[in-house]
C-alpha cells in the first residue's frame, strides 16, 4: 500500500497510508537511495510502499522509496561532510524570520534564498513578532520587504501573538506542501499552533526565552492543513551551509543577477572588478540593491 511519511526520527517514521490512517513505520533491511551521502534515508514527504505488519500495534514495514521530486538538505549539525535531508516533495520553502528576539540577518536570509534557488523550490519571507518592532525595526522591516518584493519574493509581517497578518499567511499556504524553516525561538511552531488550533505544539516557554534559542522542536513533521495544503514544523537552525556551490554558479541563485548575467563582457565573471560587469553596473544604478550585492560578495568568499 502506498503512504505519506509525516515524520521521521531517522530510525522509526510515522506514515500515512492511503486509507488516512496513520501507522508506526519501520525500514526492514538497508535500501539506498539516490547517490546521496545522508545521515537520514527517509524524509518528511517522501512517498513509499509499505506493509501492514500488526494491525493491533499499528506498524508497518517501509518496503519501497519513490523517486523524490526534490528534496532539500542541510549540512548534518554533526558530521560536516554528511548532508541531512530535511524534506522531500515540497512546493515551497518559507523561512520565518525575526527582527528582534531573535534578530535574524540578511546573510541568513539570503543564504535560504540562495539554498531555495538551487532546489527549485519558490520561496518566501514571514517576518514574525512585528508586535515588537520600535520605530528602527519597523523601518528596517519595510526596506527589507521592498528589497525582496522588488526581487520577485513575497514578503509577509505577522504577529503570532496578536493574531495579525495570518490571512496572508494562509493564503500562501493554501494547497501546497510548505517546508518552514528559521532560527530557533522565532516561532514557527507557534504560528502552526494558531493555523491549526487543535494541534498543540510544544513551545518555548516565555520565562525560558534567553536570547540563545532552545530548540523547542527536535524533528521536521508535517500536518495537514484545514484550508488545504501541508506544512513541516522542522527544528531551529543556526547556520544555513550551502552544500555542493561552486563560486562560479553563486550568481545564477540571486534572480536579478541570473537576469543579467548574459551582458557581461565575460561569460565567467564573478562580477567583482571584471570590466563590462553589467551586475556592478546595475548596482551602481540602483537596479541591483546595494545590500543584496554585498551579501553576494560575502557568499562569495565563504565559498
Ligand atoms: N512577541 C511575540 N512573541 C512570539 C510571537 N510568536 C511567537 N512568540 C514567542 O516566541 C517564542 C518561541 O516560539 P516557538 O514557536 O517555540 O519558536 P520555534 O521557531 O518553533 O523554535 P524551535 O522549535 O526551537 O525552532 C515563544 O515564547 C512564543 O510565545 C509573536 O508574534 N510575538
Ligand atoms: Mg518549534
Ligand atoms: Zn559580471
Amino acid at each position: 500500500m502506498k503512504a505519506l511519511v509525516y515524520k521521521s526520527t531517522g530510525s522509526w517514521y510515522i506514515v500515512k497510508d492511503d486509507t488516512g490512517r496513520f501507522r508506526n513505520a519501520r525500514i526492514k533491511g538497508i535500501f539506498k537511495i539516490d547517490e546521496i551521502t545522508s545521515t537520514n534515508p527517509l524524509s518528511v514527504g517522501d512517498e513509499v510502499d509499505m506493509q501492514i505488519e500488526d494491525e493491533v500495534e499499528n506498524s508497518a514495514v517501509i518496503t519501497k522509496i519513490y523517486d523524490r521530486r526534490n528534496y532539500i538538505n542541510r549540512q548534518s549539525p554533526r558530521v560536516k561532510h554528511q548532508h541531512h535531508i530535511i524534506a522531500a516533495n515540497v512546493d515551497q520553502s518559507v523561512l520565518v524570520a525575526t527582527l528582534k528576539e531573535p534578530r535574524t540577518s540578511q546573510g541568513f536570509i539570503d543564504r535560504f534564498l540562495v539554498a531555495s534557488e538551487m532546489y527549485h523550490v519558490p520561496s518566501a519571507i514571514v517576518f514574525n513578532k512585528i508586535d515588537l518592532h520600535r520605530k528602527k525595526e519597523q523601518q528596517q522591516f519595510e526596506e527589507r520587504k521592498q528589497m525582496y518584493e522588488d526581487v520577485g519574493y513575497k514578503v509577509n509581517g505577522v504577529s503570532v501573538k496578536e493574531n495579525t497578518g495570518i490571512d496572508g499567511v494562509k493564503e500562501l499556504l493554501k494547497d501546497k506542501i510548505t517546508l518552514i524553516s528559521g532560527h530557533s525561538g522565532v516561532g514557527k511552531s507557534s504560528l502552526l499552533n494558531l493555523i491549526l488550533p487543535d494541534l498543540n505544539l510544544k513551545v518555548q516557554e516565555v520565562s525560558g526565552w534567553s536570547g540563545k534559542g532552545l530548540h523547542t522542536t527536535t524533528f521536521a513533521e508535517m500536518f495537514d492543513l484545514p484550508f488545504g495544503g501541508k506544512i513541516i514544523d522542522t527544528p531551529g537552525m543556526r547556520e544555513f551551509g550551502l552544500v555542493d556551490l561552486a563560486k562560479q554558479e553563486l550568481s545564477h541563485y540571486y534572480p536579478e543577477m541570473r537576469e543579467r548575467l548574459t551582458d557581461c563582457q565575460f561569460n565567467n565573471c564573478l562580477h567583482l572588478n571584471e570590466p563590462g560587469c553589467a551586475i556592478k553596473d546595475a548596482v551602481a544604478n540602483g537596479n541591483i540593491h546595494e545590500n543584496r550585492y554585498i551579501s553576494y560578495l560575502n557568499i562569495l568568499e565563504s565559498i
